[in-house]
């Protein structure tokens, strides 16, 4: 799980999210998450398994944001956590061992605990302003990173108003991987933005 993580949002997107996950996966991006906050059941469904299929066939790890019984229908590889969605043990029980959780961190205590739950991966944020998710609460700014660094091993992706000028900053402070959801798909050549990202991943990326 390095380098630069892929989220939909049918909301900013300019191209439709199947053109942009297509746009990813084309530029070797490793990890999707489908993110829909507004469709009905039905149409979630229906995108989650066409969306799974472009990534399976691109050997892309398949998450769904939130909704486990989406992504237990889609075949998808896991799930990603918000903390008021799911705990992540009753997650573990429904998908089984071998699914991917992630879950979403605001501090140090909530990273302890989603590792220790047995989180496969953390998202923190949000780690500079955005307006993309009006209730992410306040930037936590790269010292999250930093500290959450030193004492969990498992990835953290960091999101949350990055951009490219801001990237090397996230990147450097130890985040595995680092997400932009608005600096990409509302963009015009979605595969520009995101192999820029790639490139700033891996000049400041540190082996640890
Ligand atoms: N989750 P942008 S912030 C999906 O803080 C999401 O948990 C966040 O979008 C959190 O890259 C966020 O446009 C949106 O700022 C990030």
């Amino acid at each position: 799980m390095k380098g630069y993580y892929f989220i939909t949002d049918s909301k900013l997107s300019r191209a439709g999210n199947e053109s942009d996950v297509l746009s990813a996966v084309s530029c070797g991006v490793r990890v999707v998450q489908y993110r829909n906050k507004k469709a009905e059941t039905r149409e979630m469904y229906q995108e989650a398994v066409r969306l799974g299929e472009i990534c399976r066939d691109s050997d892309c790890i398949f998450l769904v944001n939130d909704r486990i019984d989406i992504a237990l229908a889609a075949e998808a590889d896991g799930v990603h956590l918000g903390q008021s969605d799911m705990p992540c043990p009753a997650a573990r029980r429904l998908l089984g061992p071998d699914k991917v959780i992630g879950v979403t961190v605001h501090n140090l205590a909530e990273a302890l605990d989603a590792q220790s739950v047995g989180a496969d991966y953390l998202g923190v944020s949000p780690i500079f302003q955005t307006a993309t998710k009006p209730d992410a609460g306040k930037p936590a700014g790269i010292r999250l990173i930093e500290e959450i660094r030193r004492v969990v091993d498992i990835p953290l992706i960091a999101i949350g108003g990055i951009n490219h000028d801001n990237a090397p900053e996230v990147v450097r402070a130890g985040a595995d991987g680092l997400c932009a959801i608005s600096c990409v798909v509302a963009k015009e050549n979605v595969r520009e933005e995101i192999s820029k990202f790639q490139e700033i991943f891996e000049a400041h990326r540190r082996e640890i």
